[in-house]
């Protein structure tokens, strides 16, 4: 779709619509509800330092991480925006350890897994932060619709609560980044079809792990030091997924001998972020094949990632497969 700068994201999820004669307008409205309640989560966290929504609440989540009140509030506004569609049949989220099923949402044709603010230990700080969501169609009755492969998601997207904010998404034809112009209260198209530059000499590990590595990743993280690489890491994944989408490299979180199946989570980071990657002409991988060929088996399931330049990844994937 030719699409040209400066439109409002609500039109151009309206044109894209247009595309498809037999969409039934569910998931634009869908997308036009997180869009809504990102704009909530986007509004406190811009004064965050001013109202009481900073700090712990004093509970650990299913993840075993202390819950900051903002995690739980946009949990809530998010969770809460998106059951009142009566679009999706269920909502799974980083925050929640069970499905949630909406009252309404018993004819829904789509199920949304969230990550409502990832990072968020960093928001206290002033650091990114951002919603990421994953978007499949209902094949279940149950939670069984969760665990689809990443390359069957239908839509997925981020929101990056940084120094703008800003709304990446993709339906399967390409990747458009819409920045939030708070005057007027609308996401702007200013980042149309984005593509990954071939390679980028930025690599985003936390090197502060290397003793816990394998050999291969050790081996990868020497060649790319003495290549002049620069280092890069926020601490923050949609951060430093935003910047490898924008400026290339890779981010990356191997597993080691404390996280032995990696850290990051499958339905609501690695599959929404490594189908943007690839989208804009990168490879995801769990280090063996695209993260979006994986099967999951649990709704919190963890894996490795690396995600980023084709031409990095396959020197990467390459280094990975001598052991
Ligand atoms: P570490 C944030 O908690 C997160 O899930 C990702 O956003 C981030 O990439 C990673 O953990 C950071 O983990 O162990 O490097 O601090």
């Amino acid at each position: 779709m030719r699409v040209q700068k400066g439109i409002d994201l609500s039109r151009f999820i309206l044109e894209e619509e247009r595309r498809y004669p037999l969409a039934s307008g569910t998931l634009s409205r869908i997308l036009i509800s997180i869009e809504n309640a990102t704009k909530i989560i986007s509004s406190h966290i811009r004064k965050a330092g001013l109202v009481d929504v900073l700090g712990k609440v004093g509970r650990i989540n299913v993840q075993g991480e202390e819950v900051q009140k903002l995690d739980e509030l946009a949990n809530n506004w998010l969770v809460e925006h998106l059951a009142s569609t009566g679009d999706f049949f269920a909502v799974a989220s980083e925050e929640m350890e069970k499905a949630f099923f909406p009252a309404n949402g018993s004819d829904g044709k789509y199920v949304i897994s969230l990550d409502p603010l990832d990072g968020s230990s960093n928001v206290d700080v002033n650091i990114s932060v951002g919603t990421i969501f994953s978007i499949h169609k209902r094949i279940s009755d149950d939670d069984a619709s969760f665990l689809q492969e990443g390359r069957k998601q239908v839509a997925a997207g981020y929101v990056i609560y940084g120094s703008s904010t800003m709304l990446v998404y993709s339906t399967g034809n390409g990747v458009n980044g819409f920045t939030l112009d708070p005057a007027v209260g609308s996401f702007i198209l200013s980042h149309p079809n984005i593509k990954l530059p071939e390679r980028g000499k930025i690599y985003a590990f936390n090197e502060s792990n290397y003793k816990r590595w394998s050999n291969g990743i050790r081996r990868y993280v020497d060649t790319v030091k003495e290549k002049g690489y620069t280092l890069r890491y926020v601490a923050s994944m949609i951060a430093d997924v935003h910047r490898t989408l924008l400026k290339g490299g890779i981010f990356a979180y191997p597993a080691d001998n404390v996280n032995k199946n990696g850290k990051i989570r499958i339905l609501y980071e690695a599959n929404p972020l490594g189908f943007l990657i690839e989208q804009a002409g990168g490879i995801a991988s769990n280090g063996n094949s695209s993260i979006l060929d994986v099967k999951p088996e649990s709704l919190h399931q963890r894996t490795p990632i690396f995600m980023g330049s084709k031409a990095d990844m396959e020197e990467l994937l390459a280094i990975l497969k001598e052991g």
